[in-house]
């Protein structure tokens, strides 16, 4: 017996540049997709967890054929919410995987509308997950990082910032949404 996901979901990963002249396309590839909730297991089992995975490496996992790039139509509209957990925290990999469930379970958005992925970066300064949305429209959204908020066990006190990617390439590019 399997059960089904609403989506087919893609794991893609981004392996840590070695030379200079590799660029983002070069580095990024999908791992594989699942459809049903088994395969999601036999994925998740057969991986490195993120405490695993070297620095400047990605996962990210995508919604049906969406591409993790700003360009994607899908994506070029939305953003991302974001949240930077600083050090080389033990409880990431809970988290992460947190994160995965909330998503291919559509238990962060209820009309299933709004969310094309997640994405976990791992560099020096610590772990960045970010939840990335269709649109910037803020009802939905301010819905949707509360949400995420309480997926990644965050305080009160910390802050969740929404980034549009119109402005991802602006590396001074304040939040336009903190919860
Ligand atoms: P990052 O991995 O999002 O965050 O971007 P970081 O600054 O914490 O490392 C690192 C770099 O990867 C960017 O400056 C871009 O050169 C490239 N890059 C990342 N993303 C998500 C994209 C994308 O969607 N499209 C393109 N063209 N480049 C990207």
């Amino acid at each position: 017996l399997k059960h089904p996901l609403n989506s087919k979901w893609t794991l893609w990963y981004t392996k840590p540049a070695i030379a200079d002249n590799e660029s983002w396309s070069d580095l990024l590839r999908p791992v594989t997709s699942f459809t049903t909730v088994e395969e999601f297991w036999a994925v998740q089992n057969a991986i490195p967890k993120p405490r695993e995975l070297p620095l400047k490496s990605d996962y990210h996992l995508f919604r049906n054929d969406i591409r993790p790039e700003w360009e994607d139509d899908a994506n070029s509209n939305g953003g991302k919410w974001s949240f930077q957990f600083r050090g080389r925290i033990p409880q990431i990999d809970d988290l992460w995987l947190r994160a995965l469930l909330a998503v291919i379970g559509e238990s962060i958005d209820e009309d299933e509308s709004e969310i094309n992925g997640v994405v976990i970066n791992v560099r020096r300064s610590g772990y960045k997950i970010g939840l990335w949305t269709r649109s910037t429209r803020q009802a939905p959204l301010s819905k949707v990082g509360a949400k995420f908020k309480a997926v990644l066990q965050l305080e009160e006190t910390d802050k969740l910032e929404f980034f549009a990617h119109s402005s991802a390439n602006d590396k001074n590019a304040k939040p336009t949404l903190v919860l």
